[in-house]
């Protein structure tokens, strides 16, 4: 069809031209892969074309980015770190007066409230502007957590990358990443050799800052990831997480005392800071403010206090623990702050000027960097969920910001949207029927499968009790009452523990101890035997995390192509009728695609899509799905 393009070409149609060098030039028709990338990247938007947009695509403002001048010598924490090691900065940490303040804006802000989804192409764009108008910030959190699932699974891209990209851009702020203990970045137990080498290739790879957490608050979960931080020269950060209310003395399972005995074992490992991991956003500001008074007396580790804003208390949380001396805070820019993500930073920063915490943030520049993401904010708002204001039923139902913005999701996707109530009705109910445990990920997908297996099949602990030796539980469950996910606060209970796993014996020890090492070549071997691609040091490690979806990954890269460049309206949207837009494959490599028509269904149900690449015509052909 690159003939018949050629042939129907404007210029060559008025017969207006001089085919004499062409015919002179064979090797120029050896652009079979050229041609084949542009087929690919249209085969991609023929799809989104046909299937899901049908050629309507909402206008986007294109988000404002001033020019800043270029800045050499940007020196912020990442330098006192570099020059002065853990302890330097931990010095440096505990001689602040003002509030320091971490921005999640690039990991936890979207992961909580549009479900992981934004690209790297919208964190680079504005990352150098980060590093000049924001370098007072203690640490950026942008890696970790649902990142590398949500990266390679549906955005195609590498995270490692993604690192990459944004330290060549921010040199004067730490990086910050979630680290699941031994869960990693995934939601099972991986071997110790996995966390030892990925804990140790993300510290070479420019992570600072490990914020290390175990989903039952078990100690000995953490023990490896802890150990290996240590020896990188760089910070962990260890985590209380934080359930129940301390300030509701008729709950005594999880008062200040466990939290206390909790700071003291984690200050005993030699943690560089203590994290308070409140992921549901349970802490009220009158809890935060005894907890880290409480915890201040307690132990000498710097505090830094991590919360939700689903019941709309969030900024509240964060000034009252302020107030009794925690010395670093997480906050998102407005732009994508509140709701089930984090309080908003440039609020907390407002409220703090010209107090003794004064943050030392500039209110104008963080307003640039906050509609920057306020804008971008709307390419994203179809992964967000349909709430729309804070909510204090969460203080009942205990549910993370994370897991709250897709439960909705995968209620629907069980046939159930209209009994959404009942499932969190039975999520409370299903987290006392585990023992009332500290629910964040994985613990909290074993709540929520179970929540939601109670309502599929009208069940109550009762009669699971009485009568649940005949079902099969999902997995998530089954692993728990094994033991696979660790030892919850106060064991389990005997007789649903033997319902539940019907003969197989629980374990008691930390699982990474019974999986046998990762072997890495093997994983090299395969992806060279399956599809000829070579996995550098990073990738196998990617690999041994989530073998299915860096199958699917590689695929994609090899029969479809990496679209780290492309623009997200294009990546999400496709391009509306009669758009012309440029697709940025590698540097100073793009081409220039229009959308002419969409065509009627032929007999075979496949839809005629006609393009313009470079000026010019490809039809392809698409199958309508719909
Ligand atoms: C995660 O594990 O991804 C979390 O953000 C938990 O709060
Ligand atoms: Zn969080």
């Amino acid at each position: 069809d690159f003939l018949i393009n050629v042939l129907e070409h404007p210029v060559f149609v008025s017969g207006n031209c001089d085919t004499k060098f062409i015919d002179d030039h064979p090797e120029l028709f050896n652009i079979e892969e050229q041609k084949s990338e542009a087929s690919n990247i249209l085969q991609y938007f023929g799809n989104i074309i046909v299937n899901e947009t049908f050629g309507n695509k909402p206008d986007f403002d294109e988000p404002y980015i001033p020019a800043i001048p270029e800045e050499n010598n940007l020196r912020g924490t990442k330098q006192i770190l570099d020059e002065q090691g853990p302890d330097g900065l931990v010095k440096w940490i505990k001689e602040q007066e003002k509030l320091l303040i971490c921005d999640t804006t690039l990991r936890d802000a979207h992961q909580s409230i549009a479900a992981t989804r934004v690209r790297s192409r919208d964190m680079i764009k504005i990352a150098r502007e980060t590093a000049a108008l924001a370098p007072d910030l203690f640490s950026l959190e942008m890696w970790g957590g649902a990142t590398f699932d949500v990266s390679y699974r549906f955005l195609k891209e590498s995270p490692w990358r993604r690192l990459d990209e944004l330290r060549k851009r921010i040199p004067n702020i730490l990086f910050q990443m979630l680290l699941r203990g031994a869960n990693a970045v995934g939601y099972k137990n991986y071997p110790d050799n996995v966390i030892r080498a990925f804990v140790q290739q993300s510290a070479k790879s420019g992570i600072d800052i490990f914020r290390i957490f175990d989903s039952l608050n078990w100690m000995e979960g953490m023990k490896i990831s802890i150990e290996e931080v240590l020896k990188t020269n760089k910070i962990a950060e260890v985590s209380i997480c934080y359930t129940g209310d301390i300030l509701d003395i008729s709950r005594t399972k999880y008062n200040l005392d466990y939290y206390l005995r909790m700071a003291r074992e984690i200050e005993k490992t030699g943690a560089h800071i203590l994290a308070i991991k409140d992921m549901s956003g349970l802490l009220k500001p009158g809890a935060a403010y005894k907890l880290v008074k409480a915890l201040k007396e307690e132990v000498s580790m710097p505090i830094h206090l991590h919360t939700h804003d689903t019941t709309g208390n969030g900024v509240a949380t964060v000034l009252f623990g302020s107030m009794a001396g925690a010395d670093i805070a997480d906050a998102a820019l407005n732009g994508l702050s509140g709701l089930t993500s984090q309080p908003a930073l440039n609020s907390i920063v407002a409220a703090l000027e010209n107090t003794p915490r004064d943050t030392g943030l500039s209110q104008d520049e963080l307003q640039i960097l906050s509609d920057y993401w306020g804008a971008s904010r709307q390419m994203y708002g179809k992964f967000e969920s349909e709430l729309k204001s804070g909510s204090t039923e969460i203080y009942k139902y205990e549910i993370p910001g994370g897991q709250y913005s897709n439960l909705r999701a995968q209620v629907e996707s069980f046939g159930l949207g209209h009994k959404f109530r009942e499932v969190k009705d039975k999520y409370m109910e299903a987290n006392l029927m585990l023992g009332d445990i500290v629910k964040v990920t994985p613990s909290s997908k074993t709540v929520g499968d179970l929540a939601i297996f109670m309502v599929q099949n009208d069940l109550t602990v009762d009669n699971i009790r009485t009568k649940g030796r005949e079902l099969s539980y999902p997995d998530s469950v089954v692993d728990f009452y094994k033991g696979m996910i660790g030892q919850p606060e106060g064991g389990f209970d005997p007789e649903l523990q033997k319902i539940v796993l019907k003969g197989i014996e629980p374990i008691t020890v930390r699982p990474g101890t019974l999986l046998p090492d990762e072997n890495f070549e093997a994983l090299r071997l395969q992806f060279m035997e399956d599809y000829e691609y070579i996995l550098d040091d990073r990738e196998v490690l990617s690999v041994a995390l989530y073998p299915k979806v860096m199958k699917e990954y590689v695929e994609f890269l090899q029969e479809t192509g990496d679209f780290m460049r492309m623009e997200s309206h294009n990546f999400f949207y496709g391009l509306k009728k009669g758009e012309v837009t440029v697709v940025e494959m590698d540097e100073g490599k793009q081409f220039i695609i229009k959308l002419v028509n969409i065509g009627p269904p032929n007999d075979e149900g496949m839809r005629s899509v006609m393009f313009e690449v470079d000026g010019f015509r490809r039809e392809i052909y698409i199958e309508d799905k719909r």
